[in-house]
């Protein structure tokens, strides 16, 4: 479904967007056996849970997770996913292996996500796309967003302890986005946000990846980070020396 100008204006505004479609039940069922294999092996990198419990069920995040197994790289290509992404990126999308690029497993009791912004208000849009392999809920901790902080007009700490995470002001500026198994949440990197603790009797897993507009003059055009996704390296720079047409030079904007 081709996002809506309801949808771009949503997007823009508030800084993120629950994609309407889901993935298709047989690719949801290939990303968790890819996953139940992935935390068997022990396979780094990942992120432990806090304490000394090192057995698959201690893993709190799988690390590189597009290395892992080609179908997580098709869920993050995934047609209605890119459509989406072209909201805020335009038509030439690079996804990012050296930002995010990995699977949260949020086991049983997975502690909080204290609250975050990916990036500063001023940089570049960058945004992370989170892709549901299980259910999210309030109980199992869902990820909670701080609407329209993108737009912040003053630099702020970008990353608070999670000390005081129920207590701090973000928590209360803050709204739980529960999310469907196969569902797609898109967000603004630079928007506020956080998970709570996982209180269900289930892992709540989730893929966090990525994107930015290839078209971005920091872009370096053979960065073998990115990957283009979808379109095309466009060059939006003034190349040097400055072309000339045969009745006189182009206008230089
Ligand atoms: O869903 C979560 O637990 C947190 C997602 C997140 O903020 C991240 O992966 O960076």
């Amino acid at each position: 479904m081709t996002p809506s100008d309801e949808d771009i204006w949503h997007f823009q505004h508030s800084g993120y967007y629950v994609v309407p479609q889901t993935l298709p039940e047989a690719l949801i069922a290939r990303l968790n056996a890819a996953t139940d294999r992935e935390l068997a092996a022990l396979r780094e990198p990942v992120v432990w849970e806090k304490g000394d419990g090192r057995d698959s069920r201690d893993i709190r995040r799988l690390s590189k997770i597009l290395q892992r197994d080609p179908v997580f790289m098709e869920a993050a290509t995934q047609p209605f996913l890119l459509d989406a992404l072209e909201i805020a990126l335009g038509p030439n999308i690079d996804l990012l292996t050296n930002k995010h690029n990995h699977l949260m497993v949020r086991p049983p009791q997975s502690g909080i996500v204290p609250w975050h912004s990916g990036e500063e208000a001023y940089e570049p849009t960058l945004v992370t796309a989170l892709i549901y392999l299980e259910e999210s809920t309030i109980e199992n901790g869902c990820v909670r967003i701080v609407p329209g902080s993108h737009h912040r007009p003053f630099r702020q700490q970008q990353r608070y302890p999670g000390g005081d995470f129920h207590t701090h002001a973000l928590y209360y500026h803050a709204l739980p986005v529960p999310m469907p198994r196969g569902g797609i949440l898109i967000f603004n990197d630079s928007c506020f946000h956080g998970a709570d603790v996982n209180r269900s009797p289930h892992s709540r897993r989730s893929m966090t990846l990525g994107y930015r507009a290839h078209d971005a003059h920091d872009v370096s055009k053979e960065d073998p980070e990115k990957v283009l996704v979808r379109g095309e390296r466009t060059y939006t720079g003034h190349p040097h020396p400055f072309p000339n047409l045969p009745d006189g030079p182009l206008t230089d904007t």
